[in-house]
């Protein structure tokens, strides 16, 4: 059995996505990061830099449990214990690592900002005075991160190996935000 620890956010939805594509049983907990929950001493016990996604499994290396934080980890975690969505052939078990490695160090983050400086900060009613900058520098960093990734995918049919893998599990959940991180798809 498999604890996650989640929220309704991409980060969370990764995990999500893993675990249903392997068909494992786990059991959700959910964490209202918006209540503060995420600091509360039992969680920052699993996950120590207060944030889900999370997950305790059970039945971990030796079959002991193991509790596992960041969600690039969590996939690489499930993908070993499984043998699924990060094939092995030495290639392909790189490109896929090397687009993992830009969702969670880059994609992510930026995406993260752009989605907070356009859809949240406006909200604040202190209104901070950097808003336009931040705006205009994560927008565009956002813009041309889907750019790239668009380039990519007009000769790729999945992000990395030619296959469906825990890269394009990264990288979905972070697209379905993109008008409140004022990305056009259309452009
Ligand atoms: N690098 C982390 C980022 C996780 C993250 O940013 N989680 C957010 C929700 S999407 C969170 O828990 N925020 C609560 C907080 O920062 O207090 C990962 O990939 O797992």
């Amino acid at each position: 059995m498999i604890d996650l620890y989640t929220a309704a956010t991409p980060n969370g939805q990764k995990i999500h996505i893993m675990l249903e594509e392997c068909g494992l049983v786990y059991r959700p907990h959910w964490i209202d990061i918006d209540k503060g929950e995420q600091f509360d001493p039992a969680f920052l016990a699993i996950s120590p830099n207060n944030k889900i996604p999370a997950i305790v499994d059970q039945d971990g290396p030796g079959g002991r449990p193991i509790a596992m934080f960041e969600s690039g980890a969590i996939l690489l975690y499930l993908a070993t214990k499984t043998g699924k969505f990060l094939p092995a052939e030495p290639m392909a078990y790189w490109d896929t690592q090397r687009w993992l490695f830009w969702q969670v160090g880059g994609f992510g983050p930026m995406l993260g900002q752009a989605h907070h400086f356009n859809a949240y900060a406006p909200m604040r009613p202190d209104g901070p005075v950097v808003l336009p900058y931040a705006q205009e520098r994560y927008t565009n960093e956002a813009n041309r991160l889907y750019g790239l990734l668009d380039r990519h995918l007009a000769d790729h049919a999945y992000v990395a190996a030619d296959q469906y893998t825990i890269a394009d599990m990264a990288i979905f959940p972070w697209c379905r935000l993109h008008s409140r991180q004022r990305v056009d798809l259309d452009a």
